[in-house]
């Protein structure tokens, strides 16, 4: 695996040769990337952070750091100019006028192109490279180029704007192409992925389902290119551990009392930039103090601006701005003792960091635009004491999941001021309600988390080639010569197109005649292996009579024409009553949810809500149940989770089947995570083939029901062939 990014894990310090001496940033990109790194024998490449140096490579904990050398120039074009004077306030929403000149431009693409011969020169064959961020939107198409054997992802930290705003840019269709050179694209807000969609559709015209991009390949097939969000994170627990260390809490005390104990402090964290909206927050707040509703021995404001960009011209005028507006404020407002604002133009350690949060009554992000906003998350990562409210810009990718921040729109300096008022006066059990569910949010989605749902899309969609693989059509020549076979397949999504009405799903037409052709074969037992009920997966599948059947995740299984039944003991029964009353009241509080009853459990269908209210009405659903009953068994597919009063899974079911069927070889097809329980007991000659992407147990892939439905005719084919 190889990461591209502007700037290294380890900043250059000092030193030459042998003594070179380097520092480690402690980001969370690379809190987050380096126990993956390790694993697969990563390498980082990037520049060092001084100008007019080369550095050869060198392995820095177990991680191999491959420098990329700029000249003064270059930074000043392709970094200072067009990265941070183009780039950067266009995709903020042009808040700040953006510049556009060609030779930036030039040296833009120079750059990107070193950075991609650099990643290709150090790439093995088949590697996954994952570009980061703004600075490399070209290094995608440029590494294609040059090594297509690669698995190629982007993500993006900063938002994507509208297409009448990115239509700006001169060039425009060089930076979606060089983008689309990747196979997942990633943004931090569904938002931004839409307009990045939008874009691609009105300047190359190309076809988009859903996240799904349809781009012509250099061979003139189709490739699919996936661009969709994945809010990026940080290493939360990390932040509580250090925000629970004694010396942590006592400096949190010590910050207070230098501030003169006032009521309330509230603080801000930024980057100084004027993407963050400090002067929105600056100038409500010195309108507070004017007009009276706060006073300073009440609450002081406590603004963190840590030195950022300074050679660009707007950052030094922001600067002068700010230190003006905090000179007045000041002046107006503090009393002996009791400052309005206390200004910090510094970059402070992370003990620092951890205490000034702590230390903070309110927490005020006030964004203007903002990809996501981490100083938000990490905030509430800190409070393990379930306290402090935080202030959230509607204009931050972060607001998309915090949803129980004061939410606010800093433009708005009536409502931002009445919004920092409700916050300095929100009762203690509302605080506690609010940080709660903020922190459930954090610390679930985390920056592991992000990190490894972008890879699994990645490595998912990396090795799927259209239709059936060479490497696959030898499987199935081997499976061909099997004596006694078994035919095991997962039904919707495999063998039947997913559709939002489940009684709506019928198995292709080839992949049915199929079927039909190697039942008729007494060596060879086909068998439906669903998370259906049995009596739902009949109706749908229609299967031919001597076909085995397991239903419920192999809770009900038809081993001959006859039927089953399954006998609940008393205590499942009562469970599963109480169980169906209170999954059935959380759905029907939900429009579009639906349930489903099954022998001994119920699956709550989440399909139609879209993906984070689906997500909140499961995660809703998972704590009632698992107040009421605690222990019962619960299984997440897609859009799907189940609960059932008595455990098993479609793998336990496979080892029935294999044996009722005396097979000494399986074929097992699915498409679900439920499916992977079946993978997992597939042996020796056995095959397992994965159905889409994600990552999986199986060893071969296929791309849907349509390819499905040929491999399953190439097997009758040569199952005739063979006898
Ligand atoms: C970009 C996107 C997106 C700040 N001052 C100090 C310090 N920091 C740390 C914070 C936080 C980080 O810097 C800032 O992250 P943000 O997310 O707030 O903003 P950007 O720098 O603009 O980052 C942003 C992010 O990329 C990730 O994708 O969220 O939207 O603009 O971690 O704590 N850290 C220390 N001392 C400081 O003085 N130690």
């Amino acid at each position: 695996m190889v990461v591209v990014s502007n700037r290294l894990p380890v900043d250059y310090v000092g030193g030459d040769g042998a003594d070179t001496r380097w520092k480690v940033s402690p980001g969370g990109l690379v809190t987050a990337l380096e126990p993956v790194m390790r694993a697969n024998e990563g390498a980082w490449v990037g520049w060092a952070g001084v100008a007019d140096r080369e550095f050869d490579p060198f392995e820095h904990d177990g991680i191999s750091i491959v420098p990329v050398p700029l000249s003064e120039d270059e930074l000043e074009e392709y970094y200072e100019g067009f990265s941070n004077d183009t780039l950067w306030p266009l995709y903020h929403d042009v808040i700040a006028p953006p510049s556009f000149h060609r030779e930036w431009w030039d040296a833009y693409v120079r750059v990107n192109r070193r950075f991609a011969e650099t990643a290709a020169r150090v790439a093995a064959p088949g590697a996954v490279v994952w570009v980061q961020d703004y600075q490399l939107q070209l290094v995608p198409r440029m590494l294609r180029e040059s090594r297509p054997d690669l698995v190629i992802g982007f993500f993006n930290h900063i938002p994507f704007p509208a297409y009448g705003i990115y239509s700006q840019l001169p060039w425009r269709r060089q930076v979606i192409d060089g983008l689309l050179g990747a196979d997942v694209i990633g943004f931090q807000r569904a938002a931004d992925a839409g307009n990045f969609s939008r874009a691609v559709r009105r300047l190359f015209g190309y076809k988009t389902r859903g996240t799904v991009l349809e781009v012509p390949g250099a061979d003139g097939e189709m490739r699919h290119v996936v661009a969709r969000h994945f809010p990026i994170s940080i290493d939360a627990a990390a932040f509580e551990e250090l925000a629970r260390t004694p010396e942590v809490q006592q400096r949190a005390r010590e910050i207070r009392r230098s501030l003169g104990d006032p009521e309330v402090v509230m603080l801000g964290v930024d980057r100084l930039d004027y993407t963050k909206g400090i002067r929105h927050r600056m100038k409500a707040f010195g309108e507070l103090l004017r007009d009276e509703r706060l006073s300073v021995q009440q609450a002081t404001l406590v603004q963190v601006a840590s030195p950022s960009r300074e050679r660009v011209e707007t950052y030094r005028q922001l600067r002068d701005e700010i230190e003006l507006m905090v000179g007045r404020l000041n002046g107006d407002h503090a009393a002996l003792g009791h400052p309005a604002i206390t200004y910090l133009h510094h970059g402070y350690p992370r003990q620092e960091m951890a205490a000034l949060y702590l230390a903070a009554d309110v927490m005020l992000v006030t964004a203007l635009r903002d990809g996501m906003n981490l100083v938000a998350k990490e905030y509430v990562a800190s409070r393990y004491d379930d306290d402090g409210v935080l202030l959230l810009s509607e204009f931050t990718g972060a607001s998309d999941e915090l949803r129980q921040a004061v939410l606010v729109n800093p433009h708005d300096i009536e409502g931002l001021k009445d919004a920092m008022v409700e916050a300095v006066n929100m009762p203690p059990r509302e605080r506690a309600r609010r940080m709660r569910a903020l922190r459930r949010r954090v610390i679930e989605n985390d920056v592991a988390n992000w990190s490894a749902t972008f890879l699994e899309t990645l490595t998912g969609v990396g090795k799927i080639p259209g239709g059936v693989s060479d490497a696959l059509r030898g499987a199935v020549s081997r499976l061909a010569q099997t004596p006694r076979l078994l035919v095991a397949l997962d039904f919707d999504g495999t063998l039947a197109p997913l559709v939002d009405r489940p009684e709506d799903a019928r198995a292709t037409d080839r992949a049915r005649a199929a079927i039909e052709r190697m039942s008729e074969h007494e060596d060879t037992r086909v068998a439906l292996v669903s998370g259906r009920a049995l009596d739902s997966l009949k109706e749908v599948a229609s299967p031919p009579v001597a076909a085995l059947l397991s239903g419920s995740h192999g809770v009900e299984l038809q081993l001959d024409a006859g039927g089953v039944t399954i006998d609940l003991r008393e205590g499942e029964l009562a469970r599963l009553g109480e169980l169906i009353e209170i999954v059935e009241s959380a759905a029907s509080a939900s429009d579009g949810a639906w349930v489903e009853r099954k022998p001994a459990g119920i699956a709550l269908h989440t399909r139609k809500l879209g993906a984070s209210a689906g997500a909140a009405l499961q995660r809703s659903a998972r704590d009632q149940v698992e107040q009421a009953l605690p222990g019962l068994a619960t299984r997440t597919g897609k859009n799907v989770l189940e609960f059932a009063v008595r455990a098993s899974d479609k793998g336990e079911a496979l080892i029935r089947l294999r044996q009722h069927a005396g097979a000494d070889v399986v074929l097992y097809i699915g498409d679900d995570v439920t499916d992977e329980d079946a993978f997992a007991i597939l042996e020796g000659p056995d095959v397992g083939v994965k159905v889409g992407q994600g990552k999986s147990l199986a060893a071969y892939r296929l791309n849907g029901p349509d390819d499905v439905a040929e491999l399953l005719e190439l097997l009758a084919d040569a199952r005739d062939a063979s006898r």
